[in-house]
This record gives C-alpha cells, sequence and structure tokens, in this order.
C-alpha cells in the first residue's frame, strides 16, 4: 500500500473510533442529539448543554436532600409542522437528572413518568415542575386532554427522581400551561401557572374555556395584559386550596402593564423564588424572547416590573429557573445549540445569576463571551 494511502487511512480510522467513542458515552436515548455536532461551538456561549444524549427544555431545579435536581421537558423529534399553537412540541415522557454540585457529573435517572401511564391525557406534556412535602415528592405538569384542552396533573413519589405515578385526573379546576411550585417558609405551597398563545390562557378570560376563542392575545394593545395565575395548594399537594388568581403585572407607576407592551407583558414559564425577604416572579415575554422579573412583598403580589434577567437565546423559547445552591445562585435555561437553531429540539443549561447590592438581577447574555 502507498504510504500515503496508509497514513490517511489510519487518521481516518483514528477519526472514526474517537467519534463513535464519543457518541456511545452521550447517546443514552433513542432520539438523539447528536453529540458529534459542534457541542460548546455555538458562538459565545457561556454555558454548555448540560445533557448531550437527548434534547431536554424548561429546566425547573430545586435542591433536595442536598443535591440537585432537574426537572426538564424531553424534546423530541415529532415531524409535526412548526405553528404559533406549539403544535411541533409533542414530548411524550420526561426523564429527572440530578447533580451533587453545579459543573457535577449529570445522572440521568430515566422515564419518571409516561403520557401512557396518565390516564385523562391526550398530547403534548409541557413544562413541568416538582414540590415536596411530607415525605413525598410530587411532579406538576401540563398535557393536552382528550378535547385538545391543557389541564394540570400531578403526579406522586417517595423519592425525588421518581418515577412518579399520576393520579387519575387532572387537578380540578386547573387549566393552561408551565406550573410552577413555590413554597414558601411556613410551609405553604403555590402553583403559579399560564401560558397565552398555545398555551391557551387567553381563551379562559370568562372563566370557561372558549373552544373557538381567540389563538393569541395580539390586537388588545392597550387593555391590560393577561395575567398570570396563582392558586394555593392544598396540605396533600393534591388540590387546589382556593379559586385560582390573577397575579398584577405592575409597571413603577403602579398601572398594569399592558397587552401592547411586549417587551414586559407575561407570556409563559413563570418562576417563583424568594430573595432577602422580597418575592421575585419571573416570566418568558415569548415573542419578544425575555426571561423578566417583577418583585413583591407576598406571594400573590402584586409585583413590579423591574427588568430581564436572560437577554433571548437561540430557538424560539425561552424558560428557565431560579435556584440556590450553597449561598450562590444560578440560572437553569435553554438554547438550541445542539439542535444547531431548531426551536422544538432544545437542551438546557446553567449559569451563575448575581444581583447587586440593591437586589436586582444582573442581566444575563448567555452570548456574552462573543464580545
Ligand atoms: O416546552 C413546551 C413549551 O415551550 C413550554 O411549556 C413553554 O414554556 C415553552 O418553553
Amino acid at each position: 500500500m502507498n504510504h500515503n494511502l496508509k497514513e490517511a487511512l489510519m487518521l481516518y480510522a483514528l477519526l472514526f473510533s474517537l467519534t463513535a467513542c464519543s457518541q456511545n458515552q452521550t447517546n443514552t436515548d433513542s432520539q438523539k442529539a447528536d453529540s458529534t455536532k459542534k457541542t460548546g461551538s455555538l458562538l459565545g456561549a457561556i454555558s454548555k448543554p448540560l445533557i448531550l444524549g437527548m434534547y431536554t427544555a424548561d429546566p425547573s431545579a430545586h435542591v433536595f436532600n442536598e443535591k440537585i435536581y432537574i426537572y426538564p421537558s424531553h424534546d423530541i423529534e415529532s415531524s409535526i409542522k412548526e405553528d404559533d399553537l406549539g403544535s411541533h412540541f409533542a414530548m411524550k415522557d420526561y426523564h429527572i437528572f440530578s447533580m451533587d454540585s453545579i459543573g457535577g457529573k449529570v445522572t440521568d435517572h430515566g422515564v419518571a413518568l409516561d403520557i401512557k401511564d396518565i390516564p385523562w391525557a391526550g398530547k403534548q406534556l409541557w413544562a413541568p415542575d416538582a414540590a415536596y412535602k411530607n415525605g413525598k415528592y410530587y411532579l406538576y405538569f401540563p398535557v393536552k386532554d382528550k378535547n385538545d384542552v391543557f389541564r394540570m396533573g400531578v403526579a406522586v413519589s417517595d423519592k425525588p427522581e421518581g418515577p412518579f405515578k399520576a393520579e387519575i385526573q387532572p387537578i380540578s379546576g386547573s387549566y393552561s400551561i408551565d406550573p410552577a411550585v413555590f413554597t414558601d417558609d411556613n410551609g405553604t405551597s403555590y402553583m403559579y401557572y399560564g401560558g397565552i398563545w398555545g398555551g391557551q390562557l387567553q381563551r379562559w378570560q370568562s372563566g370557561k374555556y372558549e373552544e373557538n376563542g381567540s389563538k393569541t392575545d395580539l390586537g388588545k394593545d392597550n387593555d391590560p395584559a393577561i395575567a398570570p395565575k396563582i392558586a394555593k395548594l392544598s396540605s396533600n399537594m393534591l388540590t387546589f386550596a382556593e379559586k385560582p388568581r390573577d397575579i398584577q403585572i405592575l409597571d413603577k407607576d403602579g398601572k398594569a402593564i399592558k397587552g401592547g407592551n411586549h417587551d414586559q407583558r407575561f407570556f409563559e414559564a413563570s418562576w417563583v423564588h424568594k430573595y432577602k425577604g422580597k418575592y421575585y416572579f419571573s416570566y418568558s415575554t415569548g415573542d419578544t424572547h425575555l426571561i423578566c422579573y417583577a418583585i413583591g412583598d407576598n406571594p400573590y403580589g402584586p409585583f413590579t416590573y423591574q427588568g430581564v434577567v436572560l437577554k433571548p437565546v437561540t430557538g424560539w423559547t425561552n424558560h428557565h429557573s431560579i435556584v440556590e445552591v450553597k449561598g450562590k445562585w444560578y440560572l437553569f435555561y435553554h438554547d438550541t445549540e445542539l439542535s444547531n437553531g431548531k426551536t422544538h429540539l432544545r437542551n438546557i443549561k446553567v449559569t451563575e445569576l448575581k444581583y447587586d447590592r440593591n437586589g436586582n438581577i444582573l442581566t444575563i447574555d448567555a452570548y456574552a463571551n462573543k464580545k
């Protein structure tokens, strides 16, 4: 064999074995994120994807038993055409992940809940959250029922990583998407929720689901924006303890943010955390792709708009959680680095979140390293 050809073949064999090796290490799922594709190469990205073996999104992070647990959506390729209602987000199960520390190894605990084990579910398992009370863990999830109406479900486990067993009915009186459960220092838990457009919240404004209601919030620029919802949870964590109430988001003059203010109005992805005695309500602005926050003095608000937590990330959606780990604060978020920009194939990431001395969150640019 010609010497040059032999060298070329050896190089090819070496490259092939390196690629195969990296695939064996990372691809554990049938919906494979192509981990050989430019991981970490997104221009200026400040963080790398936490999970390479599957697509993950909407990360809700919590510390349970001194470990970090992440409850994300599990994105899959459904081949459903992209539309404004998010039909292309056709997820079917949840995996739960844990880490001993930020930057440490991420463990995939496998399928924690499958849509086929939720008796009332139709399709689209969207962004979940989790909570702990009295020795049990609760997984809250939105899914369309068999009539294509989003409802909130709850599933229970003895362990934070599951597997979880779903209750046989949705939470009575629940609707729309993106549950986020915050437990205050006195042990009372509240569910924050809602999402407009595909999340259907605009169809519930009369108190009942309007099947032929508007697909968006557009065209009502001078009205107060559609409000996210809050409901206290009962002590068994399985039902609402009260009729859901509106959450008011006000501007600095105390006026309700208007529907036309797309840089500040609520779209989806509620999250609440407490910092120095104040309640921080953060959320996505959807079509302007920001994560913003507003501060209040109690869990119900009103919350006064403060600013931007996270600038737009690659892909249409922006969805996050904020959690304290060993005295430092972290933002869990997602972008579309692994799929090279496919909106419905996302990957979760984490970065440190900092406050100034007045408690303002310092805005994060997920691609700040490009400067
Ligand atoms: O993952 C499906 C949906 O996309 C979530 O429920 C929204 O918050 C958006 O991230």
